[in-house]
């Protein structure tokens, strides 16, 4: 994934054809775009192979199987073209493993606490074991809260260097700004963007934010 505007895209846009011109326009202010099951269910996985094209893609499909399961996912999105997997660690450091093996050398990321309200019912009392799942199992880095920042930063000193991903700037609540501060080394926008009339300047916004953080 590059690290120049950390922005990325959670092109979660229903409407393949729009989804489509929403990625183009706001390409080159993105350092990745994330792609999830509402987008894939639409457009099936060849919308992957088209957009990383454009920029790297994430495939946001938080498996949560067992190892052989995870691993056949994972097989498939990175062979349509994906650079990167998200995982749920739930389900035990082994099926976080074989995500990272398939992975050979391209990015795995583990999913700590979750940024909407729930997350705080069953993800934040295990945010620390998934963060530390995510270490041990050699994951590239973590899914982080925007909307509760002061946790990025208590995540960040679990996991070292590793790479902060947090969503719910926007939509949800979070600034670009605090989560930046607090330790995150990407913003992820879905809504803001995809959901804004004119989503080539709301993502230029949204970038300028996180410039102007740094
Ligand atoms: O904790 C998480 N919160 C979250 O919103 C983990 C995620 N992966 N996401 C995803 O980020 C969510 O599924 C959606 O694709 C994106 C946020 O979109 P939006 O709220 O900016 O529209």
């Amino acid at each position: 994934m590059r690290k120049q505007t950390r922005l990325i895209l959670a092109l979660d846009e229903t409407d393949v054809a729009r989804a489509m011109a929403v990625a183009e326009a706001a390409a080159d202010q993105l350092d990745a775009i994330k792609v999830n099951w509402p987008l894939v269910l639409a457009g099936g996985p060849k919308v992957i192979t088209y957009l990383a094209e454009l920029a790297p893609v994430v495939c946001d499909f938080k498996v949560a199987d067992i190892p052989n399961t995870n691993r056949l996912i994972a097989e498939s999105a990175f062979h349509h073209g994906a650079s990167g997997n998200n995982v749920h660690a739930i389900t035990g450091r082994d099926s976080v493993q074989a995500v990272v093996e398939e992975a050979k050398g391209k990015e795995v990321f583990v999913v700590t606490e979750m940024s909407h309200p729930g997350g705080k019912e069953f993800t934040a009392p295990a945010a620390d074991q998934l963060a530390r799942v995510a270490v041990e199992a050699g994951a590239t880095g973590v899914i982080a809260p925007a909307t509760r920042p002061e946790r990025i930063a208590h995540i960040r000193s679990l996991i070292g260097g590793r790479l902060i991903l947090s969503p719910g700037v926007g939509a949800q609540g979070g600034s670009a700004a605090d989560a930046l501060r607090n330790g995150a080394d990407y913003i992820i926008v879905g809504r803001g963007i995809y959901g804004d009339r004119d989503p080539r300047a709301a993502a230029i916004r949204y970038a300028r934010q996180a410039r102007e953080a740094l």
